[in-house]
């Protein structure tokens, strides 16, 4: 058991008392900063970057040597489970992601393989375990996922989308096999970030960038369903600690009593809900991470420490609280407005948490 030298982050996701509120970034290791694009040169591609455990490791640091930041995210992608069963990632240049091999029928859905963590995904556990070693118990690790119905979007798609018709499609035309599909998604979620939990991951978060696409009952049919499956299946205790779990569903505010009701131990919110509403709303039964735009960034210093100081006053005293943009920072986002950003939640957190 390694004690950590700052443990608000895993504090504030138990609802334990801190000093200060904790803060991270979404996608904090990025192409915002000339140091990744540097050392993703040296790479060569995205996919070698993250197969590559010293430089992954390395990417995973970086804004930590320039941010004051509470915790680091494991550098990987969620589309590794889809590659790793079959379907060929490849990455067009300035296009996002592909898969070579989609999935649009069933006999697709049966010849997946589930992966083995320690087999196909060996890479992303080697990272782990090297950048454990490396950051000497600084701050917490955490290891992630994508929610079994947004690698789904993926896969069935073959690539990003805007309007997630052939996915769509599946869901009310041949609904048992996108159900077939997202009970091996979650099954190999569930391997994938409990061996993250072996390897060394001191947190684990689920991201739900697409449930906020489906109605009410099919966010509950496709998605969240799946999600309570993995909160069940996780390994939530491991050398002694407890591992939180955090669910994000972008847009998923209208549904966070339902996604407490997993059992998770916080719940990521984007912007696009109150926080002070979403407290009243879920109280004290889970932590909440979020929730500023993160087009925030671009502004002036003076306006993000002002949206800053909303956010901690909506969030009001008591525990729970970890402060995060309510998605990925943006790639052209000058470092030096992250760094206003993140040493206003420490200076302007600490009165309320006398
Ligand atoms: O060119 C490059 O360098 C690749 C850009 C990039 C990066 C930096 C991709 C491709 N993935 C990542 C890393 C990544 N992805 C991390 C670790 C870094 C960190 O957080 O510091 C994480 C947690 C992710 C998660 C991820 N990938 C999500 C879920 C979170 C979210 O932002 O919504 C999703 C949807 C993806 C898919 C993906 N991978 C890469 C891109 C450009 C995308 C988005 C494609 C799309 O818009 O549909």
């Amino acid at each position: 058991m390694t004690e950590l030298k700052n443990d608000r982050y895993i504090r504030a996701l138990l609802n334990k008392e801190v000093d200060k509120t904790p803060v991270w970034m979404m996608r904090q290791a990025g192409r915002y900063l000339p140091e990744y694009k540097a050392t993703r040169a040296q790479a060569g591609d995205f996919m070698s970057l993250c197969r590559n455990a010293d430089l992954a490791c390395e990417v995973t640091l970086q804004p930590l040597r320039r941010f004051d930041l509470d915790a680091a995210i494991l550098f990987s992608d969620i589309l590794t489970i889809p590659d790793a069963m079959g379907l060929g990632l490849y990455f067009s240049e300035g296009e996002g992601p592909r898969f070579e091999r989609p999935i649009s029928c069933k006999k697709d859905v049966d010849n997946l393989i589930m992966p083995d963590p320690e087999g196909e995904l060996q890479y992303v556990m080697n990272a782990v375990r090297t950048i454990r070693r490396d950051l000497k118990g600084e701050v917490p690790l955490i290891g992630f996922s994508g929610s079994p119905w947004t690698l789904a979007t993926y896969m069935v798609e073959g690539s990003g989308s805007k309007f997630f018709t052939k996915i769509k499609k599946m869901a009310f035309a041949e609904p048992q096999t996108l159900h077939l599909l997202l009970d091996k998604l979650a099954d190999s979620v569930i391997a994938y970030l409990n061996a993250q939990i072996a390897a060394g991951a001191q947190s684990v978060m689920v991201f739900d960038t697409w449930g906020g696409i489906l109605s009410p009952r099919d966010y509950k049919d496709f998605s969240l369903q799946y999600m309570h499956k993995i909160v069940d299946g996780l390994t939530r205790h491991y050398d002694g600690q407890k591992i939180p779990v955090t669910l994000f569903t972008k847009n998923g505010g209208q549904w966070i009593e339902q996604i407490a009701d997993t059992g998770c131990d916080a719940i990521g919110l984007d912007w696009t809900i109150d926080i002070k509403e979403a407290k009243a709303r879920v109280g004290s039964r889970v932590a909440l991470q979020g929730n500023m735009d993160p087009s925030m960034l671009y502004a002036s210093p003076e306006r993000i420490r002002q949206e800053v100081a909303t956010i901690l006053e909506g969030f009001g005293t008591g525990n729970g609280h970890v402060f995060n943009l309510g998605h990925g920072i943006h790639l052209d986002v000058p470092p030096e407005n992250a760094k206003v950003f993140v040493d206003a939640v420490h200076e302007l957190s600490a009165p309320y948490h006398r």
